[in-house]
């Protein structure tokens, strides 16, 4: 059996001759306009970045490589008797774009297993963190002290060839992605369970021993944690996360300064942490309108919320137009494993009532649900209650579409980037037609 080196070497070697044809050959055809408000305006929806892991499409949604979720649920490998793909296996499929065996799928589970130990210089860092410290920044921090052990930033500094790049960063890959379960279950045992320590199980999947270090062994919450690091993982280029994990790397700062820079955006409250600041809300929903509400009063909630200058969290967002198949892939698993659950079904009555408000309310351009609409949901049926952890869970599952990326940009050669910036001064003399 080759491995996942190999397989990727095969895939990337003649793509690198390929997009270097391709470029000679059309190099020069304009693909899109940029208008002002777009340059002021977060550069909404300006096509300018090439990202293989996966492409997102409006109205359907994400596709990894191709696939849908609903498809990845049913072709990837899966745990022994389980029915969610394992994570080690959509990995694979980001660095090649197929689906892997069985046999390529433990070959990732063993070699993460080989190196996932949280090294001890790790724990004194965060250990000397106080203990209030937001556990997104002691997760980018577990990630940025490991920087010393980067192979690449090594090999870079001996001088190494540029089309090598790739090997010595897929190394860093490799034990980054080994390393995160340990770095972030010693975030969370630190900050929420007295520093208790839990071995990994070395029988367990990447997932599952992930599930573990943190204290959850109920099969049913490794399921739902291998379900939530495969669907978090990738949502193509241009979001905050993985466009700054390529922007930091294409400085060629190695895969540990670029994840860390990654996990910073994800923190942010409009991207990943929206997750934790949605099960906030609903709780407050809970507090105020005492229990599971009536849809009148949450109705009115709904709108207290948005008339007082919040956002509704969990819904919009910036690309899709349609509930997000990601926030579907949750309902479908609180439908068939907890359909009783009280906050499920406070859940699913916003679902219900929230996009006729938001459109009604007329501001946002999706009034639909995304991701973080539901994960807090579920993790908190299991007893994860700890909201504030909930970003470092996604930022697991998001370091595998970032760092499989970084890999691909190393392999085709990619750039430092360098966009060109302006003043509004130089746009009045420059782009506005005078007379
Ligand atoms: N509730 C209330 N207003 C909303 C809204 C929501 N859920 N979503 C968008 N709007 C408002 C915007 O604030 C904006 O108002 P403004 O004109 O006064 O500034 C207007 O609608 C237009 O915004 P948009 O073009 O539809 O969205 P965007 O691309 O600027 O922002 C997003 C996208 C996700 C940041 C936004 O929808 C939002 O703030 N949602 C709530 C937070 C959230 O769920 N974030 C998670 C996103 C997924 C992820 O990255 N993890």
């Amino acid at each position: 059996m080759k491995t996942l080196k190999q397989r990727f070497a095969e895939k990337m070697l003649p793509m690198r001759d390929e997009v270097k044809g391709f470029l000679q050959e059309h190099g020069d055809t304009v693909i899109h306009e940029v208008t002002l408000q777009q340059a002021f305006g977060g550069m909404r929806g300006i096509k300018c970045m090439a990202w293989e892991p996966s492409l997102l499409d409006p109205l359907e949604g994400i596709r990894f490589r191709g696939y849908t979720i609903p498809e990845l649920q049913q072709k990837l490998p899966k745990a022994p008797g389980g029915n969610e793909p394992l994570p080690e296996a959509l990995f694979f499929l980001l660095m090649t774009g197929d689906i892997p065996t069985d046999e390529e799928t433990a070959e990732i589970t063993a070699e993460w297993k080989k190196r996932g130990e949280l090294p001890d210089y790790v724990a004194q860092v965060l250990d000397s963190l106080p203990l209030d410290t937001h556990p997104m920044t002691q997760f980018s921090i577990g990630i940025l002290c490991q920087q010393r052990d980067s192979v690449f930033a090594a090999q870079y500094r001996e001088g190494i060839k540029k089309t090598d790049y790739w090997e010595s960063t897929l190394e860093d890959v490799m034990t980054l992605l080994a390393r995160l379960p340990a770095v972030a279950a010693k975030v969370y045992n630190r900050t929420y369970k007295n520093d208790r320590k839990i071995a990994p199980d070395p029988k367990l999947d990447w997932g599952a021993n992930f599930a573990h270090m943190m204290g959850y062994n109920k099969e049913e919450f490794r399921e739902l944690l291998r379900l939530y690091l495969v669907i978090h993982a990738d949502h193509e280029g241009g979001n905050v996360s993985a466009h700054t994990t390529r922007l930091v790397g294409s400085a060629l700062s190695d895969a540990y300064y670029s994840l860390s820079g990654g996990m910073n955006g994800l923190a942010g409250p409009l991207h990943g942490l929206a997750n934790q600041e949605v099960l906030r809300w609903i709780m407050e929903v809970k507090e105020k309108l005492g229990g599971t509400p009536t849809k009148e009063d949450l109705v009115k909630f709904l709108w207290d919320t948005l008339n007082s200058g919040q956002v509704i969290p969990g819904y919009g967002h910036a690309v899709l137009r349609k509930t997000d198949p990601r926030y579907m892939a949750q309902r479908e698993f609180a439908l068939k494993h907890l359909p009783d659950d009280e906050i499920f079904k406070v859940v699913s009555m916003i679902f219900e009532v929230a996009p006729g408000i938001l459109e009604k309310h007329g501001k946002a351009k999706n009034p639909w649900p995304n991701v973080d609409a539901h994960s807090g949901c579920l993790l908190v049926h299991y007893g994860m209650t700890e909201y504030d952890f909930y970003t470092v869970l996604f930022g697991c599952s998001r370091a595998m579409g970032v760092l499989t990326s970084l890999v691909w940009d190393r392999g085709l050669g990619a750039p430092i980037e360098r966009p060109k910036s302006f003043t509004l001064q130089f746009a009045k003399e420059n782009f506005i037609k005078k007379g």
